[in-house]
Order: C-alpha cells, then sequence, then structure tokens
C-alpha cells in the first residue's frame, strides 16, 4: 500500500537496520514535511535580520515575515487578535510564564488550583511550585477506570475556593480527550481562570479558542509539523494586560528609565530577547500544511488507524490496553504493556524491527502511580501514518514474547 506523504516527509521514507522506518511516536513531536524545512532554509538563506530592530530592508522584511506567522497561528485556533498570541520556546515555556506571572500574582493563600491526575509535568510542576509559594492548594480531578473524567469530579472538584484550573485537551499518555467544554463551564461558573493544554489536540483536531472559551491555550509547534523551539501561549487580553512579563530584557519594553521601565504592548510584552522568527515561519508552514491536508481528515485518518490497532492489540491476549477504546473519546494515543515485559525491553525489540514507539512513564509521574504501573509502552499515530504501519507493528508486538523465550 502507498503512502502519498512519502515525499513530503522524507525522514519516514528510510530503512533502518534493513526494516522500513516505522514512526509511532508523533504524540512526543511529529515529523517535518519539506516545505516546512525549506521554509526556515530559506529564511536564514535570504531574509535572516533582528525583528522589531532595524529600518534597514532586511530587519523590516524579517518583521514583517514573523508578524504573518502570528497572524496564521491566530486563524488556525480561532482566536480574536494577535495581541492574544505569543510566541514561546514550546508548551512548557507557556506553563512557566502562566505560572510565574498569573500564578504568582492572582492566586493566594487558601485559594485552589484544580488540574487533572492525567496532566504532563509541564501542566503539574509549575503549580506545585505556585502552590507552595503562595500557600494554595492543589487539587487534583481523578478519572474513571476508562480514563475519563467524570462530571461528578469536575463539579465537585471546582467549587467556590477556585482560582485556575488547568486541564489537557487530550492526554499524552491515554489519547483520552477530556471533557474541557464542561470542565471550563464549570470553571467559569465559579469565576476560575481556564487553561486547556492544547499539546496534543491542536495538531490532530479542530480546535476554536473563542467557541471553547478558554481563558488561556497553551501549545508547542514541535508536535504540529513545526520546528523544535517555537510554541504558543493565547491568552485572552483581559487576563494578558494585567499579568506582568515574565522575562524582562530587550523588546519587551516601551522605554527604561534608570530606576524604572514601561513595557510594550500586547503580545510584545510576554516576548523578551531575541524571538525565533525562522521557527514562527517553520509553524506558519506548518498550519499551510495541516490546512491543506485538512483538520477533519486528520482527525478521520487517526480514527481509522486508531480503531484498527486497539482491534488487533484487543486479539492479543498478553497485552493490556490503557484507557478507553471508546473512539469518539479518544485521539491516536495508545498505551499498553506487554505481559512479564519491561516496556523499555518491548521498545528496544521493536526499535530492531525499525518501528519507533515511547516506553517509560511519559512525564506523567502521578498519572502512572494512580494507573498502577511505574511505565507504559506508547504507540501514537499522525495522518501520515497508514494501515501497513499498524500491521508491521503488530507483527513485531507479536513476536516480542518469543524474542524474549516465553511459548507465546
Ligand atoms: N503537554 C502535553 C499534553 C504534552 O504531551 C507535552 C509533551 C507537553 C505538554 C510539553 O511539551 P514541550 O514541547 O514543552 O516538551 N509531551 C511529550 C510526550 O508525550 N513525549 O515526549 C514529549
Amino acid at each position: 500500500m502507498s503512502n502519498n506523504y512519502l515525499l513530503d516527509f522524507p525522514v519516514l521514507n528510510q530503512t533502518i537496520n534493513g526494516k522500513r522506518l516505522v514512526y509511532l511516536d508523533s504524540a512526543a513531536t511529529a515529523q517535518k514535511p519539506l516545505s516546512v524545512t525549506k521554509i526556515v532554509q530559506e529564511y536564514y538563506n535570504l531574509y535572516n535580520a533582528n525583528p522589531h530592530r532595524g529600518a534597514y530592508y532586511l530587519s523590516v522584511k524579517s518583521t514583517e515575515l514573523y508578524d504573518t506567522a502570528r497572524e496564521a497561528v491566530k486563524d488556525f485556533i480561532g482566536a480574536g487578535s494577535t495581541r492574544e498570541i505569543i510566541f514561546t520556546k514550546n508548551a512548557t515555556e507557556a506553563f512557566n510564564l502562566l505560572a510565574y506571572s498569573y500564578g504568582l500574582n492572582f492566586i493566594n493563600a487558601g485559594d485552589e488550583i484544580v488540574i487533572s491526575i492525567a496532566e504532563h509535568h509541564s501542566n503539574l510542576v509549575p503549580w506545585q511550585m505556585v502552590a507552595k509559594a503562595k500557600g494554595a492548594v492543589l487539587k487534583y480531578m481523578y478519572t474513571n477506570e476508562e480514563g475519563i473524567i467524570p462530571e461528578e469530579e469536575i463539579q465537585s472538584k471546582i467549587g467556590e475556593k477556585t482560582k485556575l484550573v488547568s486541564v489537557t485537551h487530550v492526554s499524552n499518555v491515554l489519547g483520552t480527550i477530556n471533557p474541557v467544554e464542561s470542565i471550563i463551564k464549570r470553571a467559569h461558573e465559579v469565576d476560575a481562570a481556564v487553561i486547556v493544554d492544547g499539546s496534543q489536540s491542536i495538531p490532530h483536531m479542530k480546535v476554536n479558542v473563542k467557541e471553547l472559551d478558554a481563558d488561556f491555550m497553551v501549545f508547542s509547534g514541535h508536535k504540529m509539523l513545526a520546528p523544535m523551539g517555537i510554541g504558543v501561549l493565547y491568552g485572552k487580553e483581559k487576563y494578558l494586560n494585567a499579568m506582568p512579563p515574565f522575562l524582562y530584557g530587550g523588546d519587551m519594553i516601551e522605554y527604561v528609565w534608570e530606576q524604572e521601565a514601561e513595557f510594550a504592548e500586547l503580545p510584545f510584552k510576554f516576548e523578551g530577547g531575541t524571538q525565533n522568527v525562522g521557527g514562527a515561519l517553520g509553524l506558519k508552514e506548518a498550519i499551510k500544511y495541516l490546512d491543506k491536508v485538512g483538520m477533519d481528515n486528520i482527525k478521520v485518518t487517526e480514527k481509522g488507524l486508531t480503531s484498527y490497532a486497539l482491534m488487533k492489540l484487543d486479539q492479543l491476549p498478553y497485552v493490556t490496553i490503557y484507557g478507553t477504546r471508546d473512539i469518539n473519546k479518544k485521539a491516536g494515543v495508545i498505551s499498553f504493556n506487554i505481559k512479564d515485559v519491561h516496556p523499555h525491553d518491548v521498545a528496544s525489540i521493536l526499535d530492531a524491527d525499525g518501528i519507533s514507539i515511547r516506553a517509560g512513564h511519559h512525564c506523567a509521574h502521578p498519572l502512572m502511580k494512580y494507573l498502577g504501573v511505574n511505565a507504559t509502552c506508547r504507540a501514537s499515530f499522525y495522518f501520515y501514518n497508514t494501515v501497513e504501519d499498524i500491521d508491521i507493528f503488530i507483527e513485531s508486538i507479536k513476536g516480542v514474547r518469543k524474542w524474549l523465550g516465553y511459548g507465546s
């Protein structure tokens, strides 16, 4: 079966140890199409200059290009204005910006910060820091045995003391699509601000921040075909205007006196120092590529791959799958374990067959503890994967226990 995307993604079009590469770790980072790497190269070859600095051609051009990238992100997520789009290094930096700038200034002693047990450490450790610094309480919404946050949990954990709710849209471990609409509604009933971690949703499905009514949204470019080193914080202007800067220095100021400084307008107030213009342009090109494929098509393709893989894995009695099998509540991420085999050994055996999966705790220690495991294997899909990839993956899985000397 041919893969239409092989020409666009040279990295997928190669053999490793004599085996065709099967890349099933897009939840960690997505592969990059040629159009993205080309635009980054073109920027450095033809237009490189420090933006917002010069009156000369290249700097003006670089500034203009950077602005177009911000516009593309705004349109892609349905934000109201480019003032609401802050470029960061990645999702982790965006969370830290929020923790230092929003958390330390707007959360007080006795306030509650509510997250879920399925958060990536980047949406967990910063809130531990804020809770400790401010004497606030960090509360968790727990999932049911299917990995889903039940409505009662949302209603009971988010209450009058809640000042901030920060929750992932899609779990990077279980692939569960969380009921963020319901969480946002409940949080707004009690006047709490809501951060949605879109790291695993925005690359894979149409997300509109206005329709969701999220107060903040955080994501990384590298999981959506863009280069590493560019991420996004979306925030409603009313919040961003009230928040102090996170990084102080050049480019984020209006004027500096010896003892005082006046800060720049949004979004520049939050973009201290020389920015990653090449990365932003790469993100713009990635968005163009995703739009060309179509977010709805991407969702349908991944749904097909995920249900096929689940069906095949379910036929293997020694495989345990974590999280729901309801394909309407699940994105293209499957966490599983093979009886008696450590996930790292599974990943190494699959690697010998040219297959890339992730094994470990997936930066979600509290979730691992809650699930009662130390680690899992994780296969994650993107639109450039094929049914043939899944077949190769399943055949390799079937060989793991035999390889280690188990009967079946
Ligand atoms: N939030 C979620 C839901 C994630 O999956 C990740 C990265 C992050 C935040 C942090 O993104 P970063 O770009 O700042 O590192 N998740 C993974 C993963 O699942 N495997 O490797 C990185």
